[in-house]
């Protein structure tokens, strides 16, 4: 172990428990993004780990940190925060998912959605409620000399919250998601005051891009009048740094999980999908930002302008589930499915199924597919970094193109090598699959040469050493 004790703070822990089918309790790591990050970046460190409680077995752990071995070199001690179920569907599925996650991927038209009344005010007053929850732990738990890390858009307050606490901790905040211009901030009105001064009760202010940070340091101007450079936003006395921190692929985990005898057996089953043609993947949770509605129609009007690739090219869809409980998420996913179906009733044939998307939470085959691909398409409306993007060329086998989003944070590291393209235009992202898959084999080799080298990026734990270095100077 070396450096400060960390103290973690993020809406999902690295695991969480369920009774598997002989009520034996087990772990389960949690999905997404920000676990897989934050997971990889505190190999070798010392940390404890603030989450909220999920499942029953998690809420029965609440008031007994529990220890966890993430690493050979890492044991965090996790603490469930005490939150009811209701409180946490109020706080988690309405005003962080319904609310401050559509804000910051534009993923409102405005002319009906959002309406902000007495049910939102409350689901305001939740978030605020479960953030305290976490805010206590935090303070709490942080011994002196420890370093305080709240993560993304579920906790925003927290900072400001553990700094009226315990104004000696030093506290780095990281958003793992993009973060909207100031033209948007102004939709969620009073909220959104509240929400970057809580922010701004931490020392460093991190995300993946440039782009995010100016518009947060532009936001902050705007709506809070707060004085900005390049890197800080001033504001009540306080200079705050905020900058970009664009993080990159855990290569010594993935690389042993994909090392796994499961990630072998998929890979069969991904081979006798793909059969010796083109495959085309996606990988994403079933999320509305992830575009895969326009990544689904791109390929549509790609089968049908160019007969000659019918046959040629199965697209793999791999989704896991994510916000079931989320209306808005519930028909999306119904319209993506009815899309791929749509596209098999219209160009399938006995011996070839252009679709195959797969709603399951399977890591063995997103590995097994990684090393298969032909082609990945990461097509986001927005996305604060987009982990796929890089995990994909850090393991594929086959010299593999990535279509990207220019919308993705990943795009500002990957854009010389990838295929960019506006994600809202669904003829150009036709266009750039087209070529991706019929790219000449020398470029497609340099390409993917290119790949190889920018993809891994930063490795979390430097990472988070960035992030922990600069905090220390504040
Ligand atoms: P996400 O929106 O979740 O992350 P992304 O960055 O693509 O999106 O990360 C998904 C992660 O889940 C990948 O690491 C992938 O390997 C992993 N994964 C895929 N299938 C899985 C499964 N079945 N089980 C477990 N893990 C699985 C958010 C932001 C992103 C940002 C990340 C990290 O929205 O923009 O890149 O956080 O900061």
């Amino acid at each position: 172990m070396n450096g400060s004790p960390l103290v973690i703070a993020s809406n999902r822990g690295p695991v969480g428990f369920v009774r598997d089918e002989s009520g034996d309790v087990v772990e389960r790591r949690g999905v997404g993004g920000l676990v897989t990050a934050v997971g990889g970046a505190v190999r070798g460190r010392e940390a404890t780990w603030i989450a909220a409680p999920m499942t029953d077995e998690d809420r029965a752990r609440i008031g007994t940190p529990t220890p966890v071995a993430l690493h050979d070199d890492c044991t965090v001690n996790v603490h469930f925060a005490d939150i009811a179920p209701d409180k946490y569907d109020s706080y988690y599925n309405e005003f962080s998912n319904r609310i401050l996650w559509f804000l910051h991927h534009h993923l409102w038209n405005l002319a009906r959605p959002p309406e902000f009344g007495d049910e939102q005010r409350a689901h305001f007053d939740a978030y605020r409620e479960v953030n305290e929850r976490f805010a206590e732990i935090l303070a709490r738990e942080a011994t002196p000399g420890a370093i305080a890390l709240p993560q993304d858009y579920h906790l925003s307050l927290v900072p400001g919250m553990v700094r009226a606490r315990r104004d000696d901790l030093r506290m780095a905040m990281f958003w793992h998601i993009p973060f909207c211009p100031p033209d948007q901030i102004g939709v969620i009105g009073d909220w959104g005051p509240a929400l970057l001064e809580g922010m701004l009760g931490a020392d460093v202010v991190g995300f993946h891009t440039e782009w995010w940070a100016a518009n947060f340091a532009a936001c902050c101007n705007s709506v809070l009048g707060a004085k900005t450079t390049e890197d800080t936003v001033t504001h009540l006395g306080r200079t705050v740094r905020v900058a970009a921190y664009p993080i990159g692929v855990d290569i010594e985990g993935i690389t042993a999980e994909a090392a796994r005898p499961e990630v072998a057996r998929a890979r069969e089953d991904i081979d006798r999908i793909a059969g010796d043609r083109k495959l085309l993947l996606r990988v994403d949770r079933t999320e509305l930002s992830k575009n895969i509605l326009r990544g689904l129609m791109s390929y549509g009007a790609m089968l049908s302008r160019r007969p000659d690739l019918r046959g040629r090219v199965t697209h793999l869809v791999l989704l896991t589930p994510s916000r079931g409980d989320v209306p808005e998420y519930q028909e999306y996913t119904r319209a993506c499915v009815a899309r791929a179906d749509a596209i098999n009733a219209r160009f399938g044939t006995p011996g070839w199924k252009p679709v195959t998307l797969e709603i399951e939470d399977d890591f063995a085959r997103t590995l097994a597919a990684y090393q298969r691909y032909d082609v990945l398409l990461v097509n986001p409306v927005y996305d604060g970094m987009n982990l796929v993007a890089r995990e994909g060329p850090v393991l594929n086998q086959r010299d593999g193109m990535l279509v990207l989003s220019a919308n993705a944070g990943a795009a500002a590291e990957l854009g010389e090598a990838a295929l960019i393209v506006n994600p809202f235009d669904t003829r150009d992202t036709t266009m750039a699959i087209e070529r991706a898959l019929e790219m000449e084999p020398s470029e497609r080799a340099k390409r993917a040469a290119e790949l190889r080298k920018l993809a891994p990026g930063t490795p979390p734990r430097e990472w988070l050493d960035r992030q922990i270095e600069d905090v220390s100077r504040a």
